[in-house]
């Protein structure tokens, strides 16, 4: 069953795979996530959309030389499989077994000890710039999800590496989901971003069709060049990314593995910040955790085929609570509720059913979420507070 699978022991052997191989090592790997996260819960719809990803960084990259930093890193089931530690995901969520994230403690492959989401461009700034200051030369790559990219460090992070001429590889895995749907501008952005390849394709066709046309072709050609950038600014907002200091490499489609490492490849001899965007499906390869990619985000022990958890239900805190507030809003209309992309992790879920407008999902942005709490009467804040409370006491 697991024939590929077996014979990977670290990225060494990973290299030595052709691409046949690693599209079939590809959905081994995603047949033993399954297997094992239906059995002990966990992370799943993460790491099924990281697989080619996570198996073209290291065919390419030369891990631990190397350095990835996974945001958050619940989605780094993949790479601790490819890194030695595929019969220890086995105890995943057990006793005295295998962190769900990575642990500097645990491999050489591990930079970082992360949990909380939007630090992964710092921490591989900071590295870059050991680095560069102890004049050695391996890569540092930070993996950030376009949810954690709504977090205000991760922006902080890209404004100084962005200006700071290091080398430095960024890779936004843009799924289109927090836990949920990913919310504002952001994202919406990252949107139009997508719509590049669309737009690439089609000024190819135009290309070649004005070529073909006799005398005028060519001038019509060669007018909308000069027209071009200035067309690009206006439909392509990757602009952005290069405009704060990155080379914007993609979008790339982040489930062919080919694809992937011929980018991975080309970026290596590229100077300066670089931001690859890479295009995933959050679930991808089981089509319950497709469909419902938050349900499948962090899951406890369930049936593969009808994807039902096995747990008893109880009603624990944020049920409670989200129940209490449902109550309390119904007989008060400035009651509001606060999330920062924790909606149902914080129970909240029903009152944003009940109450679209005044429910406010501001992205993962806690400080945000409990300032713009600022008209506040006391109710309101008290509600804030315990949303944000909560996020940081039961958070992973
Ligand atoms: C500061 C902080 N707030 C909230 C969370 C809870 N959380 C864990 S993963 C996640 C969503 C991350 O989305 P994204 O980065 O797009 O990764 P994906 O799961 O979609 O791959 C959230 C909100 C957290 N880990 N840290």
């Amino acid at each position: 069953m697991y024939e590929l699978l077996y014979k990977i022991n670290n990225p060494t052997d990973l290299k030595k795979l052709n691409l046949l191989e690693k599209q079939k090592l590809a959905k081994e790997i995603r047949e033993y996530l399954l297997e094992i996260v239906s059995k002990n819960g966990g992370h799943l719809a993460s790491n099924l959309g990281v697989v080619e990803l996570t198996i073209a960084l290291h065919s390419i990259f030369n891990c631990p030389e190397d350095k990835i930093i996974w945001d958050v890193g619940h989605q780094s089931y993949v790479h601790k499989i490819l890194t030695g530690r595929r019969k220890k995901m086995k105890t995943l969520r057990k006793m005295g077994g295998i962190s769900g994230f990575p642990k500097t403690s645990e491999s050489e492959y591990d930079n970082f000890d992360t949990g909380h989401s939007s630090t992964s461009i710092s921490v591989a700034l900071g590295m870059a710039r050991a680095r560069d200051l102890l004049k050695q030369n391996n890569k540092v790559i930070a993996v950030i999800g376009d949810g954690s990219l709504t977090g205000g460090m991760a922006t902080e992070a890209l404004n100084d590496a962005g200006s700071s001429k290091t080398n430095i590889i960024v890779i936004l895995n843009d799924n289109e989901m927090s836990i949920s749907k990913n919310v504002g501008g952001i994202p919406a952005l990252l949107t139009k971003i997508r719509i590049k390849k669309t737009y690439t394709r089609s000024n190819n066709c135009i290309k070649r069709f004005f070529n073909k046309v006799p005398i005028i072709g060519k001038p019509i050609v060669n007018l909308a060049h000069i027209v071009k950038r200035s067309i690009k600014q206006a439909v392509i907002p990757n602009m952005y990314f290069e405009d704060i200091g990155f080379t914007y490499l993609g979008p790339v489609d982040g489930h062919n593995i080919q694809e992937l490492e011929n980018i991975f490849y080309k970026s290596q001899n590229i100077e300066g910040p670089i931001l690859i965007h890479v295009i995933t499906k959050k679930g991808k390869g089981y089509n319950l955790a497709e469909e419902n990619p938050d349900k499948f985000h962090g899951i406890s022990s369930f049936d593969i085929k009808t994807g039902k958890t096995k747990s008893v239900k109880v009603k624990d805190y944020s049920k409670q609570f989200g129940e209490k507030l449902v109550n309390l809003a119904s007989k008060d209309e400035k009651i509001v509720a606060v999330t920062a992309a924790m909606k149902d992790g914080t129970g909240l879920k029903e009152f944003a059913n009940k109450f679209p407008n005044r429910f406010f999902d501001v992205g993962i942005a806690e400080q945000h979420a409990v300032r713009i709490n600022c008209w506040n009467v006391c109710i309101r804040f008290k509600t804030c507070i315990c949303s944000i409370f909560f996020i940081f006491t039961k958070r992973v």
